[in-house]
């Protein structure tokens, strides 16, 4: 269970780019001319071919050596991605100033070898796989980044290599997408360039553009048959690429994603929650990516497909979380490449996830794939022009693909509807069509029936207005809705349904929101309701009556939802009562 990826992708955006610190003060000039060919390139780990050592004096050798003796200092720190803390009271400090900054440990990242290990996580039948690397298409992995820790970056950039077939690895194109960071531009080509072989190629950016053009602009440089793409803080398990661009090889229309495993910011753990327990891709019906375990539904299906081995048999996935993914690389081409109006951060995903499988490809977990990627409490960077890039390219991606589900959207995000930038997505409506994708409708019916839909197989929904009283209307008070919390109620929104008083109540009895049912909490004297995430109907074993006298009444414990005496704005659950107007609830609908 990926307990942090919710809250990562849901985090608030934050805008302290000024903040990121570039303290390398002995980088004062950036002179790429001091740069020399090595006559003698390596590609692995950090041998001074003697051309570049020749060439020691150069200021930017100078600072990398400084990096590298931070490194010796203890060179098993945060070895086999364990735990790693600092203990220089100085650096302890700037590590945690750091942490409120760019939401991640730089300090500890420096004094990381560049060539840590991390555990192999994968499940052991994985190891018996053989592959046959001489017949495997290759890659081109491409790794975007704006600002990150420079430390960060080239750790993923020697992990890729490290972890990867010589023969496999066609190229590594890391794109710089506008970085302000002078630590990413001189020093970073003069360390590609002197211990790395020609393997590795830097593409500069000349303005920002967005993660989705700068992964664009990667993909069109890119040679090998496969394209990977990774974010720039990540670290691979052993054998990670060859389930992938196997199970091209087998199936050039399936787009894959690796397990991806926790590295926490803090101490640069990598956790791997067991081999058997990973999850797949889900959405919101406010545009956000989700996880959510492996359904019955589709274990099922592998039963069929790998007989032998299910615990890593290739897994359908609704969506996928969008940072790490292989893909043939003319199949990327072919089926539409991203959405090149796409600004900033954000959305992109769910785009491509839903038109893969519109459109007739697949989108699957490799389980015996795995990466490590660092999850941040918030983003380090601003948005260009502080604008919600994530709302504007979710619309760009609901009006060519969700259908009249797009409404859904609009209920959950009502600042969405008719937004001034959203600009013309006809080219993309043309794409849908050229290629005959399939309906939303077909993708929810047979790539996600588990989704619960707010309007669809209910016999009301709404918002929860008492009655008598359009102060009381249940609301679920802002509270954290990825966790269980207890029904409250709040003043009923007059003119459009808030997506905090969303409710419904479905065919099958239950009383729920988008992503949580109602349950009674009996744990203390005062019977609360709570709210338990649950996705499916099936999830949740409690049942509710609306009785002829418009009370809820729990079917388990005979009980009524009740406002009277309300604390803290919280409904409970009391002892039935026909005449008791706070036990009086009816669905309202306003425009919609
Ligand atoms: O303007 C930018 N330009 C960039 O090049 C902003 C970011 N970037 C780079 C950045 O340096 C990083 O390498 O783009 C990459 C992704 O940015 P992150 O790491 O800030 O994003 P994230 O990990 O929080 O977000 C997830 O959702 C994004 C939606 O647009 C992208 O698809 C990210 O790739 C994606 N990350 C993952 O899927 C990793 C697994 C995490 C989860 C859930
Ligand atoms: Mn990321």
């Amino acid at each position: 269970f990926n307990g942090l990826t919710n809250n990562s992708e849901r985090t608030k955006l934050s805008s302290n780019n000024n903040n990121v610190p570039q303290a390398h003060h002995l980088v004062q000039e950036i002179n790429i001319d001091q740069v020399s060919e090595p006559e003698n390139q390596l590609v692995n780990n950090l041998i001074l071919p003697d051309a570049v050592a020749a060439v020691g004096s150069n200021k930017f050798e100078l600072e990398i050596q400084l990096d590298l003796a931070k490194q010796q200092e203890n060179p098993k720190l945060g070895a086999e991605g364990k735990i790693a803390h600092l203990t220089d009271p100085d650096d302890i400090a700037q590590g945690e100033l750091q942490l409120s900054k760019i939401a991640l440990n730089e300090e500890l990242s420096n004094h990381i070898s560049y060539n840590r290990t991390v555990p192999d996580a994968r499940h052991p039948s994985c190891r018996n796989k053989f592959y046959d690397i001489s017949s495997l298409p290759t890659a081109s992995v491409i790794i975007i980044f704006f600002n990150e820790p420079y430390s960060v970056l080239v750790r993923t950039v020697h992990s890729v290599i490290n972890t990867t077939p010589e023969r496999l690895l066609r190229e590594v194109i890391i794109v710089d997408d506008g970085s302000s960071n002078i630590e990413l531009k001189g020093k970073l080509d003069y360390y590609v360039k002197t211990r790395f072989s020609d393997k590795v190629k830097v593409l500069r950016l000349k303005n920002r553009l967005g993660l989705i053009r700068a992964r664009l602009a990667g993909a069109r440089l890119a040679k090998a048959d496969v394209l990977v793409f990774l974010d720039a803080h990540c670290e691979c398990v052993v054998q990670w690429l060859e389930p992938l661009v196997q199970r091209i090889k087998e199936k050039r229309t399936s787009v894959l994603v690796p397990i991806i495993d926790v590295i926490e910011a803090k101490n640069f753990y990598y956790s791997t929650n067991g081999y058997d327990t990973f999850q797949i891709g889900g959405f919101t019906l406010d545009g956000h990516f989700d996880w959510h375990d492996v359904p019955e539904r589709e274990r099922k299906r592998q039963r069929k497909e790998c007989k032998d081995d299910i615990a890593i048999c290739p897994t359908n996935s609704p969506t996928m979380a969008g940072g790490l993914f292989a893909i043939s690389r003319d199949y990327f081409w072919e089926i539409g490449s991203y959405d090149e109006q796409m600004d900033g951060w954000g959305g992109e995903n769910l785009e491509m996830s839903f038109r893969i499988w519109m459109c007739g490809g697949t989108l699957e977990t490799i389980p015996c794939s795995r990466i490590g990627h660092i999850f941040r409490e918030f983003h380090p960077y601003s948005f260009p022009n502080d604008k919600d890039t994530h709302g504007i390219n979710t619309v760009r991606m609901a009006i060519v693909w969700m259908d009249d589900y797009q409404e859904l959207l609009y209920m959950n995000r009502p600042d969405l509807r008719n937004h001034p930038d959203i600009g013309d997505v006809t080219h993309r409506q043309v794409l849908r069509n050229k290629l005959k994708c399939k309906s939303f409708e077909w993708y929810m019916r047979n790539i996600y029936p588990e989704k619960f839909i707010p309007t669809r197989n209910v016999i009301n929904y709404g918002r929860v207005s008492a009655l008598d009283d359009d102060r009381y209307c249940f609301d679920d008070l802002q509270q954290n809705i990825d966790e269980a919390y207890n029904l409250g109620v709040y003043s009923c929104y007059k003119h459009d349904i808030a997506p905090s008083q969303l409710f419904s109540y479905t065919y099958n009895k239950i009383l729920r929101t988008e992503r949580s049912c109602a349950t009674i909490d009996d744990r203390r004297s005062t019977k609360y309701i709570l709210m338990i995430p649950c996705n499916s109907d099936e999830e949740v074993g409690d049942t509710w009556t609306y009785t002829i006298n418009k009370q809820f009444k729990h079917e388990q414990s005979g009980l009524c939802i009740d406002r009277k005496n309300l604390d803290k704005n919280l409904v409970h659950a009391a002892v039935c009562d026909s005449m008791s107007m706070t036990q009086q609830w009816e669905f309202q609908k306003s425009k919609i």
